[in-house]
């Protein structure tokens, strides 16, 4: 595990890092990828809308200006180790997982082939069994207790798994966040608890739903670090995760993170944020938007030109033209499978009556 640049450099046979990659412990390639990986969620994001708007979607719930957080915070995760227990909005932390452009239209547009659920989710709830990430519940702050659960499963396993789960700052209000890290603080479970604030949970402002600033204060109440980053800036998220991971892997216990993000749209494609925010707040969100920050930090460092910008932004036109296009023609799910899951095995026959009914 790479705990210094220099170790990071060691790790990655030497390659040339430029100044600000050396200072974070990364390579000029991984800074990229970084922001290839923000770039392509926003696309996608977008593409989602424009099919919402255009008939083709029936719901978007969006993880616009939630993206440099989600990247930064997973980066250091090892797919296909690892586990991600995310929320609705976690369209980065699940591409940065591993999940395709294509496999978020599945979701979007409920095919039979989406691995979330075989279209039978709502929309934006994704997961991937193939990427070990876990489908999650609607009701807010359940997933909390799912993670800690696979958490407690690989330390009696003994494997060095490390959970990263996501939620808002509203579903930290829920018993089962404290339950979940209650539970996590006492046996100092390999987890990862992400709480991604954005001032709002629907259009309820953050001081109508808690007493407490930082979310990250509820920490010290379950013997684990509370850690505030803000998550417009990906390379401060980016260290918080990695130290995070490094903690829950070393059988040093779980941490809490809350990352300060700002909401770019809407709370869902059926919500309308002009109703309950001004024009002055919406502008001011806009400058916390971490993709061009990310951009220009990295233009700044000379990591990004013009060429490396050109070439990341057409192949991602390609990957989200592509996903479209082959998501849409892939087959809906055959009603007759409509129970499927609901059960554990074949649907009881309703002209049977109520067991035990006599
Ligand atoms: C237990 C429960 N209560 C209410 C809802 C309806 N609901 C869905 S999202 C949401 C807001 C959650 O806000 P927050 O946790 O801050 O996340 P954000 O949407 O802001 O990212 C609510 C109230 C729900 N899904 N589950
Ligand atoms: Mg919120």
């Amino acid at each position: 595990m790479a705990t210094t640049a220099a170790d990071a450099r060691a790790a990655v046979g030497d390659a040339p890092a430029g100044d600000l990659a050396a200072k974070v412990g990364l390579t000029d390639q991984q800074l990229l990828d970084m922001y290839a990986l923000i770039a392509l969620t926003r696309a996608v994001d977008e593409r989602m809308w424009i099919l919402n708007r255009a008939g083709k979607v029936p719901f978007v719930i969006s993880g616009q200006g939630h993206e440099g957080a989600q990247v930064g915070l997973a980066f250091e995760l090892r797919k296909g180790h690892d586990w991600m227990v995310p929320f609705y909005r976690s369209v980065a932390s699940v591409l940065t997982f591993g999940m395709t452009a294509r496999e978020i239209m599945l979701a979007q547009f409920a095919r039979s082939i989406d691995p979330s659920s075989g279209g039978r989710q709502m929309p934006g709830h994704y997961g991937a069994a193939r990427h070990n990430i876990l489908s999650t519940s609607s009701p807010v702050a359940t997933q909390v207790l799912h993670a800690v659960g696979i958490a407690l499963a690989a330390k009696i396993r003994g494997i060095d798994q490390v959970v990263m789960t996501s939620l808002g700052e509203g579903a930290s209000n829920q018993g089962d966040f404290h339950e979940g890290l209650n539970f996590a603080g006492i046996h100092r479970l390999p987890v990862v608890t992400v709480v991604e604030n954005n001032g709002y949970a629907i259009s309820v402002p953050a001081r109508l739903q808690t007493a407490v600033e930082d979310v990250a204060d509820r920490a010290g109440g379950y013997a684990m670090p509370g850690v505030v980053v803000d998550g417009a800036d990906v390379l401060a998220c980016y260290r918080a995760g990695r130290e995070a991971i490094r903690r829950a892997r070393a059988g040093e216990g779980p941490t809490l993170i809350e990352a300060k993000v700002t909401r770019l749209t809407g709370h869902s494609s059926d919500d309308q944020q002009t109703k309950y925010r001004s024009a002055e707040e919406l502008a001011s969100g806009k400058d916390r938007d971490p993709l061009p920050r990310f951009r220009s930090q990295l233009r700044d460092a000379g990591v990004l030109d013009d060429e490396h910008e050109s070439t990341i932004a057409a192949e991602i036109k390609a990957a989200v033209d592509d996903a479209t296009d082959w998501a849409e023609a892939q087959p809906e799910p055959d009603p007759a499978t409509a129970e499927r899951h609901v059960y554990a095995g074949d649907p009881p026959d309703p002209s049977a009556g109520q067991p035990g009914a006599g």
